[in-house]
C-alpha cells in the first residue's frame, strides 16, 4: 500500500492515483479550473498546486502521481496565496460580463473567485483585445475573451469526439483555442454535437441559448399555443440543476414546472421515439426482406447526420429515412394535432427541450417546415436552459407536485425511454422488428449486448431464418473508428446505432455540467429504471400509437407517414 499524509492526516492507498484523486476522495479541498475527471489531466490552471515533503517546489496535484512516504499540503499561506495570485492573473485577462453571461452562477472561475475573496485589482495590461464573438452556429457561442485556457474543449472535441475542430493556437496571453484559419464554427466540419460547451468550466463556450426567447413568448403569447416536448434523456438529469444526484428522476416535477412556466400542453418526445420504432423497424424488415441498402443506419442523433453529411455523404443511402423523435412530435403536433384542435400550425409555438445542441441546428433544416414555410419545431432548449428558466421564474423545482404529461401526444412506453442511452434505439427497434416479423416476442426484454458503455457493441440474434447482426455506437471517435473498419470490409451488419455523444443522449452536449466522474452511468441507470418500472414497455403496444396509425397514419410507411415522418438528407 501506499502511504501517505494530507495535512498531516495519514491515509493508505492501495491502488497508484495522482495527487489529486487521493485528496478528492477523502474530501479534501484542492482548486481546479483545468481539470475534469472526465478528461486528461493537462496542469494547465496552476490552481491545484500543493507543497510536498519531496523537493520545495509546490507541484500541480493533477498530474502529480502519489507517491510512498509523500506528505502533502493543501492549506498552507504558501498554497492559498498562490491559488490567490494565479486567480486574479486569470481575472485579469478574463471579460467579465458576468451578469449576462450564460454561464452566470454555473461558473467555475467565479466560484472559486469569490471563494478565496480574489479581488480584481491587478493591472489590466494583459487584457484580451476583444476578440469578435462567434455566434453563427445555431448550437454554441463562443466568446474567447472569457477564455481561460483550460484545454476542456480542445480535448472534448479531439479526444474524446475525434472532431479536432478546435486546436489550441499562439502562446502566453495571445493563446486561445481556435478553429482552422479561425473560421466561423458554421465554416467548419463541426458536428454541433456541444461537447465543448458541456466540458467549458466557464461561459467561452456556451449553448446558443433560448431562455430569452421562450421567456418572452411564455409571457407574451398574443393568442398563440405553446405547447412543450420533453426528450427521454432530460428527465434522469435536470435535477442536477437543482442539488439533485445524478440520475435522479424528475419527470413529474419536470413537467409541472413546465406547466408552471405557462406551457398550455406538455407532450413527450418519449412518445414519438415509440412512433420512430414503428417506422424505422418497418423501414429495417423491409429492407432486409427487399434487398434494401443495408447495413441500415439509426437517423435520430443530428450530430451524426451532420456528421455523413459532411464527412461520409457516401453513407447516405444507408440512413434510415426516418426523422429523429424530435422532428415526427414536431410535425404532428403541428399538423395533426393543431388540425383537430381547429388551429392554424402558425399559431402553435413548439418548445423542445433536449439534452442536445445539435437539436437546435436540426430544428431549423429546410426539410423540416410546413407547408407554409414554417419550422415545425419553433425553440429547442436544452436541459441546462430548462433549468434556468425555471431558475429565472422562481419556481421552487424541487417542491412540485408531479404532474402528468398530456394525451394522446404524452403517452409512452419504455422502449421510448431507452433511447436516452447508447443501445436504447436498438433495444427498442428489436423489441418491436422482432415481435412484428415473428409473431413471438424476443427471448428476453432486456437485450444486454447492446447495454454499457463500450464504444463499439456488436451482437447477433437469430431472427426466423437469418441471423440479424447489429452493431451500436456511441461517441464520435469511436463511431470513426467503426466506419473505417467498415470501409475495410471488417464488418457486416444489418442495422448499425449511431449516437454522438459518449453515454448517449444522456451525455449530451446540453445536459447539466457534472464534475463527478460517474454521472453519466447514474444516469444510465436512472433510465433503465424507468423503463424496468413500467408496464407496457414495447412501442407497439403504446395504445396512443395504435390509435394514431387506426385514425391517421394506416400503417407504418405509408404515404402519410412518409410526408410527416421521414425525410431526406443532403451532402
Ligand atoms: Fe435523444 Fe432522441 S433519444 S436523439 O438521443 O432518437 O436529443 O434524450 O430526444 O429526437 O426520443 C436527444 C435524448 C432525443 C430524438 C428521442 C432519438
Ligand atoms: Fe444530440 Fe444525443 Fe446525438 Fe448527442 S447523442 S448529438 S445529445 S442526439
Amino acid at each position: 500500500a501506499i502511504k501517505f499524509t494530507i495535512n498531516n492526516k495519514k491515509y493508505e492507498s492501495t491502488t497508484a492515483k495522482t495527487i489529486l484523486e487521493a485528496c478528492r476522495e477523502n474530501d479534501v479541498y484542492v482548486p481546479t479550473l483545468c481539470y475534469h475527471p472526465m478528461l486528461e489531466p493537462v496542469g494547465k490552471c496552476r490552481l491545484c498546486l500543493v507543497e510536498t515533503n519531496q523537493g520545495g517546489k509546490m507541484v500541480p496535484a493533477c498530474v502529480t502521481d502519489l507517491r510512498d512516504g509523500i506528505e502533502i499540503t493543501t492549506n498552507s499561506p504558501r498554497v492559498v496565496n498562490s491559488v490567490k495570485s494565479n486567480l486574479s492573473l486569470i481575472l485579469a485577462t478574463h471579460n467579465q460580463e458576468c451578469t449576462s453571461c450564460e454561464a452566470n452562477a454555473r461558473c467555475e472561475l467565479q466560484d472559486l473567485v469569490y471563494r478565496y475573496g480574489v479581488e480584481d485589482n491587478f493591472p489590466k495590461i494583459f487584457q484580451k483585445h476583444h476578440q469578435t464573438v462567434d455566434s453563427s452556429s445555431p448550437s454554441i457561442i463562443r466568446d474567447m475573451d472569457k477564455c481561460v485556457l483550460c484545454y476542456r474543449c480542445v480535448q472534448a472535441c479531439s479526444l474524446l469526439q475525434g472532431m479536432d475542430i478546435l486546436s489550441m493556437t499562439g502562446r502566453g496571453v495571445h493563446a486561445v483555442p481556435k478553429t482552422a484559419f479561425d473560421f466561423p464554427i458554421t465554416e467548419t466540419e463541426c458536428i454541433n454535437c456541444g461537447a465543448c460547451s458541456f466540458y467549458c468550466p466557464v461561459g467561452a463556450i456556451s449553448e446558443h441559448s433560448a431562455v430569452r426567447k421562450t421567456l418572452n413568448i411564455l409571457e407574451n403569447k398574443e393568442g398563440k399555443i405553446v405547447v412543450f416536448q420533453t426528450a427521454p434523456a432530460t428527465r434522469v438529469a435536470i435535477s442536477e440543476e437543482f442539488g439533485m444526484e445524478p440520475g435522479d428522476i424528475s419527470t413529474g416535477k419536470m413537467v409541472a414546472a413546465i406547466r408552471e412556466l405557462g406551457a398550455d400542453k406538455v407532450f413527450d418526445t418519449n412518445y414519438s421515439a415509440d412512433l420512430t420504432i414503428m417506422e424505422e423497424g418497418s423501414e429495417l424488415l423491409h429492407r432486409v426482406a427487399n434487398g434494401g441498402v443495408l447495413p441500415m443506419f439509426t437517423s435520430c442523433c443530428p450530430g451524426w447526420i451532420n456528421m455523413v453529411e459532411k464527412q461520409y455523404p457516401e453513407l447516405i443511402p444507408n440512413l434510415s429515412t426516418c426523422r429523429s423523435p424530435q422532428g415526427m412530435l414536431s410535425a404532428v403536433i403541428k399538423n395533426y394535432w393543431a388540425e383537430k384542435k381547429g388551429v392554424k400550425p402558425e399559431d402553435v409555438v413548439v418548445v423542445s427541450v433536449m439534452p442536445c445542441t445539435a437539436k437546435k441546428d436540426e430544428a431549423i433544416r429546410e426539410e423540416l417546415k410546413t407547408e407554409s414555410g414554417v419550422p415545425e419545431t419553433d425553440i429547442v432548449l436544452t436541459t441546462r436552459e430548462l433549468g434556468r428558466l425555471i431558475k429565472l421564474k422562481k419556481i421552487s423545482f424541487l417542491s412540485l407536485k408531479d404532474s402528468e404529461y398530456d394525451n394522446p401526444l404524452g403517452e409512452s412506453t419504455g422502449a421510448g425511454t431507452i433511447f436516452g442511452n447508447t443501445g436504447g434505439v436498438m433495444e427498442a427497434g428489436l423489441r418491436t422488428a422482432y415481435e412484428l416479423a415473428l409473431n413471438k416476442p424476443m427471448p428476453t426484454l432486456n437485450y444486454t449486448p447492446v447495454r454499457g458503455f463500450k464504444g463499439i457493441k456488436e451482437a447477433e440474434l437469430p431472427f426466423g431464418e437469418i441471423t440479424l447482426k447489429v452493431a451500436v455506437i456511441h461517441q464520435a471517435a469511436n463511431i470513426k473508428r467503426y466506419l473505417k473498419k467498415m470501409k475495410n470490409g471488417e464488418v457486416d451488419h444489418h442495422f448499425v446505432e449511431f449516437m454522438i455523444c459518449k453515454g448517449g443522449c444522456i451525455g449530451g452536449g446540453g445536459e447539466p455540467k457534472s464534475l463527478t466522474n460517474d454521472y453519466l452511468e447514474r444516469r444510465m441507470k436512472g433510465v433503465y429504471s424507468i423503463d424496468e418500472k413500467l408496464k407496457i414497455r414495447k412501442s407497439h403496444e403504446n395504445e396512443s400509437i395504435k390509435q394514431i396509425y387506426k385514425d391517421f397514419f394506416g400503417e407504418p410507411l405509408s404515404h402519410k407517414s412518409h410526408k410527416l415522418l421521414h425525410t431526406h438528407f443532403t451532402d
